[in-house]
């Protein structure tokens, strides 16, 4: 395994950020057509200051496939646009009812409902655009919409959200609990995998390796995100800390405690590590992102 230095890494991560931060904006641009108050919403959650994990994810897994990650940028930003789009519509009063993310007022506090509910049809539709116009060649950009539209579709993160929704009032175990974020967080995460690999048209062992880390990453984080949920700031998060507790939502901690919950992250993102040690210093990013996943607070 080839280790970076954290300073690397986070020079790594911020300049790539910018890159990303970049292009959103310069596809967020919309025709004449858009009306304006559209625009400035999707732009309020899209632009808002956040970490950038899966587009990250797109771009270091092309990287770790010898790829530029700059071929890789309509896959990132089409990941970022749909992850933007869930957070809008979760935190809408029908679903989580939250006032504040990315460390400021949520879309729909800030607008109003209904054009909060469009800026994420808006978003959602043009993902796809996006990587339909932007990738080639049109196999690769079509490959990369099916693998899109299935995580985060009926059967992927939308599901996961539906049975999380429903999880409030149920009483699952440990089986249960990983099955919903599998789809509604692992979905995102193992899917900008895929398309970082895909657009670099990596073999299909680089794939499954890329997929499987993915999958270990994204359930990592989950549990970490529900540990913050316990006992991070609200200002660090840039969101409402402690909702899981007062609604008794089925999580990690609450099932496992803290203790477990922590060593079951850190075991996961020691298995994740294992399936790109093949990638040798192409993956050094990815590993290091990793490490940042668990050792984050917000
Ligand atoms: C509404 C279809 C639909 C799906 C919603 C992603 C999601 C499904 C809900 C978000 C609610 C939530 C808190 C999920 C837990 C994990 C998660 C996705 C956290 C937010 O992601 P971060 O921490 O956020 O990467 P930033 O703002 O940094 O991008």
């Amino acid at each position: 395994m080839v280790e970076i230095s954290a300073i690397t890494f986070e020079t790594y991560a911020a300049e790539a950020r910018a890159e990303i931060e970049g292009a959103l904006i310069r596809w967020t641009e919309f025709d004449a057509d858009c009306p304006g108050k559209l625009r400035e919403a999707i732009r309020h959650s899209l632009l808002a200051p956040c970490k950038r994990l899966r587009p990250l994810l797109v771009l270091m897994s092309a990287e770790a496939c010898g790829y530029d990650r700059v071929r890789a940028m309509p896959a990132a930003c089409a990941v970022e646009m749909i992850h933007t789009y869930s957070l809008i519509h979760d935190d809408l009063p029908a679903m989580d009812d939250d006032d504040l993310r990315r460390g400021q007022p949520t879309c729909h506090a800030q607008f109003d409902e209904a054009t909060a509910i469009l800026a994420g049809d808006a978003l959602l539709t043009r993902a796809f655009e996006i990587m339909a116009k932007e990738i080639s060649p049109p196999d690769v950009a079509a490959r990369c919409c099916v693998e899109l539209a299935s995580a985060a579709g009926a059967s992927g993160m939308v599901a996961g959200q539906v049975e999380d929704l429903a999880g409030e009032t149920e009483n699952g175990g440990l089986d249960a609990l990983e099955a919903i974020h599998r789809r509604k967080t692992g979905a995102m995460f193992r899917v900008s995998l895929r398309l970082g690999a895909i657009v670099a048209q990596a073999d299909s062992e680089q794939l499954d390796r890329l997929d499987s880390y993915g999958e270990k990453l994204g359930l990592a984080f989950q549990i970490v995100d529900d540990l913050l949920d316990v006992h991070g700031s609200e200002t660090a998060m840039g969101k409402r800390t402690g909702k899981d507790s007062e609604r008794g939502k089925l999580t990690f901690p609450r099932l496992l405690g803290l203790e477990a919950s922590k060593f079951r992250a850190r075991q996961l993102i020691d298995d994740a590590l294992a399936e790109v040690n093949e990638f040798g210093p192409a993956a050094a990013h990815l590993e290091s992102l990793a490490r940042y996943v668990v050792d984050r607070n917000h």
